[in-house]
């Protein structure tokens, strides 16, 4: 059969800041093309609608299928479906993908039949399967594990076998030199690891991997970092970088052995800094320029709240030794929708008495996630494609005007502090090289931010008709049960690739132990 893939458009964040290859559908189109069929890729990110709809004519494919990683991307995927469906009658479109994991149902309702089946959890594993049933007997969709059709519920989703045998047809994207991260201009993005054994109430990276951690053997992370000689980077996508240190070593020993010379991104959690600061100083000497470790609270109280048993000394310590490694270190801090003037002014004032990068996002409840059932604030608006952390979806304290106007003061605070006259002159000759190698991703970046973050726009965003509406939450509960929200069921300890010690960190630094039974 012919199969097209398809990646929808950027969120608001990506618009300025970055642009990552779609991985996830990348391993999936790699799937269907071992197994026979012929797989073409198309990314929103990077191409039009006009484009999709060509594709659409010239492929002529017999299955579509949809990413939907991002809750805000719904609207789209389920009027490209429609008008697929339009044009193609006879072709399938299936989706699948992190958010789709969660809100199946509710995607098979809005897309009024244009969709036939949403994948749940990994898609490696179940997607031949599926495309079998699709081509020979449509009534052995209901068997795939993970399917989920107007008809009913297939089994639940399993994993793929191993990492190691995971290899993504990057090939099959078009414009490979538009990806980017800061000054990793052109960059790919790789996995060292799936899971995250914490469990943040605020968080749906664990609930879909139902609590597991897997890791990608050294060997082959660092094949795969080899074969991209054409990118001056990798964006690492694990939730947590090197939470077990043997395994971060063993990598970055390999990369240093073979004198491989990339830059590395990646994201970590304070307490895994400060514990594993070996890794760390070898990665800082290997290449690692940028580490995301995300705070999302200032003080203590909002930490707790957020479950994250780091304390604030914590955190401060890690930024401390972030910063003594030289590497960047870029901080994720979560705005509350009952924050009022004052504290937006004082988070402003701390912003600009810290070397470092601070995202804010907004406090966003999620399905998948236990704050969707803990939540007893009401929604103001279900409109998808406001659920992208950079918008409001809860009541606010002060007028939502005022509010976005206060949230975007304080983002722009970092905008001048990080990409001001300064710092730009600073970067100059970074530009330079990368405009000598015809890469302007990053510079065109340099001049975005007043055209994507702006309150007007944010407030605009609100007022636009509501065509497909999201889930009204449960009635609030003070206490979920984990395993009610996994979409992977849990293995328990076994289904988690760390050691005893390290298993015993795990435990002492989530909350959630006290709450959920040993070995969920
Ligand atoms: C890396 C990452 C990013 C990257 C890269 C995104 C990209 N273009 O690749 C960046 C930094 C850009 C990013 C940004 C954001 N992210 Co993000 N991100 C992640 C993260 C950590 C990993 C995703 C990933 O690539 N995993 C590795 C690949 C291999 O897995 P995968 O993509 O999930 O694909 C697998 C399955 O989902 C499935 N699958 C995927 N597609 C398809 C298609 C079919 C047909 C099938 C059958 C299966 C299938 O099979 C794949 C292989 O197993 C996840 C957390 C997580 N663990 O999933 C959050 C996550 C997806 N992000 C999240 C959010 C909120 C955001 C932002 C909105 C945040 C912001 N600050 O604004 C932005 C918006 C992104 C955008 N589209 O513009 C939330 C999603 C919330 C939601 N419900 O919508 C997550 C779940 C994190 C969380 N804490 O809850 N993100
Ligand atoms: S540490 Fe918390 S926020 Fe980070 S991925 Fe794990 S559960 Fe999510």
């Amino acid at each position: 059969m012919r199969v097209l893939c398809v990646h929808p458009s950027s969120l608001m964040y990506s618009r300025i800041y970055l642009r990552l290859e779609p991985l996830g559908l990348e391993l999936v189109a790699a799937a269907a093309r071992n197994a026979g069929h012929s797989v073409e890729l198309i990314d929103l990110q990077s191409e039009t609608h006009d484009a999709y709809f060509r594709r659409l004519e010239r492929f002529r494919p017999h299955v579509v299928a949809f990413s939907g990683n991002y809750l805000a991307n719904v609207p789209e995927i389920v009027d490209l479906a429609k008008t697929t469906r339009e044009r193609l009658p006879e072709t399938t479109v299936i989706v699948g993908g992190h958010s789709v994991s969660f809100t199946a149902n509710e995607v098979l309702e809005h897309a009024e039949g244009a969709i036939e089946c949403v994948v749940r959890g990994e898609g490696e594993a179940s997607f031949q399967q599926l495309l079998e049933a699709i081509e020979l007997d449509r009534a052995a969709i209901a068997k795939v594990p993970g399917a989920v059709t107007a008809r009913g519920t297939g089994p639940t989703p399993v994993f793929v076998h191993h990492l190691d045998d995971l290899d993504p047809a990057r090939d099959l994207l078009r414009h490979r030199r538009r990806y980017y991260i800061g000054q990793l201009d052109p960059c790919a993005s790789i996995e060292f690891s799936r899971g995250c054994p914490w469990d943040c109430t605020f968080c749906s990276a664990w609930t879909f991997y139902g609590r597991s951690y897997r890791l990608k053997s050294p060997e082959c992370a660092v094949a795969e970092i080899e074969s991209q000689r054409h990118v001056r980077g990798f964006f690492i996508l694990d939730d947590v970088a090197f939470i077990q240190a043997e395994h971060g070593m063993a990598i970055g020993e390999a990369i240093a052995r073979k004198g491989i010379d990339k830059m590395y991104w990646l994201e970590t959690r304070a307490d895994v800094l400060l514990r594993n600061k070996e890794v760390f100083k070898l990665w800082a000497r290997i290449g690692l320029k940028t580490m995301f470790i995300g705070l999302e609270a200032v003080d203590e109280e909002g930490l707790k709240k957020f479950r994250k048993r780091v304390t604030n000394s914590k955190n401060f310590e890690a930024l401390e030794f972030a910063r003594s490694l030289g590497v960047n270190v870029a901080i994720n801090i979560i705005a509350d929708p009952d924050w009022d003037r004052e504290r937006f002014r004082s988070i402003r004032e701390w912003l600009c008495e810290i070397p470092e990068v601070v995202n804010v996002s907004v406090n966003t409840p999620y399905p998948g996630t236990e704050t969707w059932h803990t939540e007893s604030r009401k929604l103001i608006s279900r409109d998808y494609r406001l659920f992208d952390i950079q918008h409001v979806v809860l009541p606010t304290k002060l007028p939502l005007a005022d509010f976005y106007e206060e949230l975007v003061a304080t983002q722009q605070v970092m905008n001048r502090k990080h990409l001001g006259g300064r710092q730009i002159w600073g970067a100059a000759k970074n530009v330079a090289k990368l405009l000598a190698h015809g890469q302007t991703n990053f510079l065109k970046m340099l001049f975005k931010f007043n055209s994507v973050y702006d309150p007007k726009l944010q407030m605009a965003d609100h007022a636009r008709p509501v065509v497909y509406e999201m889930p009204l939450p449960p009635p609030a509960v003070e206490r979920v049960d984990p395993a009610s929200l996994y979409v992977h069921p849990a293995r328990g300890r076994r289904g988690r690739e760390i050691d005893d010690t390290t298993e015993g960190f795990v435990d002492q630094t989530r909350m959630g132990a006290a709450a959920s039974p040993a070995g969920s």
